[in-house]
């Protein structure tokens, strides 16, 4: 992952001397940056704010008098990726803070999960549980993807290998009434948490996300979580604006980052939604799901 930001970086990062700490002179080598940056999939806007918030940086330290520019000019770089990977404090998600919270209120937490097909919401699914049971925590999955031939007896193959219940109704039936049933098992068996699965829709799919506004007004989630395949680069971007606007969403977990060269999507999904990204999928295994730390990326893409 990153392979070729990391190299264009550190290009960029050998290319810079002190004598070009002018606006003027760095403005066409921060271009190339950022059209290198987009071309490894960093949203357009993401990829400006990367590259003026660098010129800013490192025209500021223009008078200063160093003999090599690089240790400054990777720090800039590092401080302005940093800062497209933060998300407003009010947008934060203090995921456990907020299970325990629910908990002491005597209640299941409700977490519904969504995106377009094949992203990996079913297998995100599986991968949280796991984390939950980790953690002591119990889990009962509600089958809410009744359209997709085969997805009731994928998420119960999860269900099995993992020793949680699954709440199904039949293909066809309402999704929302299957998530209301869950809901009512935790309850009264005392389960803390409820993962709600959903079929994949387009965002253009006006029936389907109708279909997701109903689960989400009736079964009330305490978080949307919105799953992002980080293998279709940018567009993800526009996938989490529409789902956003349609029924919201307050977190985001990117999926396949293994599978992914350019790693571009994860960087700049934050900025671009406004909505933290509280882990990341990197293999199809079940403990294959870390949680995303925005340093570990600054790290990676900019080693020091
Ligand atoms: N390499 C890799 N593959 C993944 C990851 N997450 C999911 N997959 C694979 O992606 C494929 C689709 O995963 P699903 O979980 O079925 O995706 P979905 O979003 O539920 O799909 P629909 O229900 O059809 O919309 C499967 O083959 C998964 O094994 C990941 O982090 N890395
Ligand atoms: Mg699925």
């Amino acid at each position: 992952m990153f392979g070729k930001l990391q190299k264009g970086f550190s290009r960029f990062i050998k290319k810079i001397k002190i004598k070009e700490l002018s606006e003027k002179d760095l403005k066409p080598i921060v271009d190339d940056l950022i059209n290198l940056m987009i071309e490894n999939e960093i949203g357009h806007e993401s990829a400006e704010i990367i590259g003026k918030e660098l010129i800013a940086q490192l025209i500021s330290i223009e008078h200063t008098r160093f003999k090599t520019a690089k240790p400054l000019v990777r720090e800039a770089l590092r401080n302005s990726i940093a800062k497209i990977l933060e998300v407003d404090e009010s947008r934060q998600v203090n995921l456990f803070e907020m299970i325990e919270e629910a908990k002491s209120e005597g209640r299941p937490f409700i977490i519904c999960i969504l995106g377009i097909n094949g992203t990996g919401k079913t297998t995100t699914i599986a991968k949280l549980t796991k984390l939950f049971q980790n953690k002591n925590y119990s889990v009962v999955l509600a089958a809410g993807d009744t359209y997709r031939s085969g997805s009731i007896q994928q998420l119960g193959k999860h269900a099995d290998n993992l020793g949680v219940r699954m709440i199904a109704h039949d293909y066809g039936g309402d999704p929302a009434a299957v998530a209301i049933d869950a809901i009512d098992h935790a309850e009264a068996k005392n389960i803390d948490i409820v993962l709600i699965d959903t079929a994949g829709r387009m965002q253009n799919n006006i029936n389907l996300i109708r279909e997701l506004e109903k689960i989400i007004r009736l079964s009330e989630p305490d978080l949307r979580i919105f799953i992002g395949d980080s293998l279709a680069g940018n567009d993800v971007i526009r996938q989490v604006k529409q789902f956003d606007k349609d029924v919201g969403i307050d977190g985001i977990i990117m999926t396949k980052v293994d599978a992914d060269v350019k790693g571009g999507a994860v960087i700049t999904v934050t900025h671009a939604a406004n909505r933290p990204v509280l882990y990341v999928g990197n293999g199809q295994g079940y403990d294959h799901l870390v949680e995303f730390d925005p340093n570990l990326i600054v790290n990676q893409v900019i080693p020091n």
